[in-house]
């Protein structure tokens, strides 16, 4: 009886230990940032201790919703990219972004260069002061583009690469 009631604790003590380490293992969602073959990671807290950027947009003919987070460009910058105004080769530098189901898009790094193009790209974690779901819990808001077919969701990876060809 003793020994029977020392076995089912020594299971439940256990399972306990199974449960906390699988959740203790649970990667918190995180993006990697890629630049000069350098990744940085961001998590959820990383991404809040930034500059926060809030914007309206649409995709398709939806209603406007607000969407926050950070925006690209200051991202790359902390990354170690823009830190200073592209020139020479920097031209040719393209910002791939990659998602779980293996979608991709590319900006030129121009484009979001604050001296050049300076187009808006934000990467978001929240709409309607809501956290992303299925579609998170990173996307791309890009306002200024007429399809949405940028706005990449579930981002697991940004990547300045280099694309000069001789
Ligand atoms: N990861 C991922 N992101 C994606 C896509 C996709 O297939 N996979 N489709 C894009 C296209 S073509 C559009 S129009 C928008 C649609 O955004 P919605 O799902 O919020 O309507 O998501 C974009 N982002
Ligand atoms: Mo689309």
């Amino acid at each position: 009886m003793r020994r029977a009631s020392h076995g089912r604790f020594a299971w439940f003590f256990l399972a306990c230990l199974l449960a906390f380490g699988l959740h203790a293992a649970e990667p918190s969602p995180s993006l990697r940032v890629v630049v000069d073959g350098k990744a940085t990671v961001f998590d959820r807290t990383a991404l809040a201790a930034l500059p926060q950027a809030k914007l309206t947009a649409a995709v398709h003919d939806e209603k406007p919703a607000e969407w926050s987070g950070v925006a690209l460009a200051e991202l790359l910058r902390r990354a170690g990219a823009l830190d200073k105004p592209l020139r020479g080769k920097g031209l040719a530098l393209f910002v791939r972004v990659t998602a779980t189901d293996h979608y991709q898009a590319v900006f030129a790094l121009a484009e979001l260069d604050p001296s050049i193009g300076g187009k808006t790209v934000l990467l978001a974690d929240a709409r309607d002061g809501q956290s992303l779901a299925t579609d998170g819990p990173f996307r791309l808001v890009v306002p200024d583009d007429k399809r949405a077919a940028r706005w990449v969701r579930g981002i697991v990876s940004i990547e300045v690469v280099d694309g000069t060809a001789q």
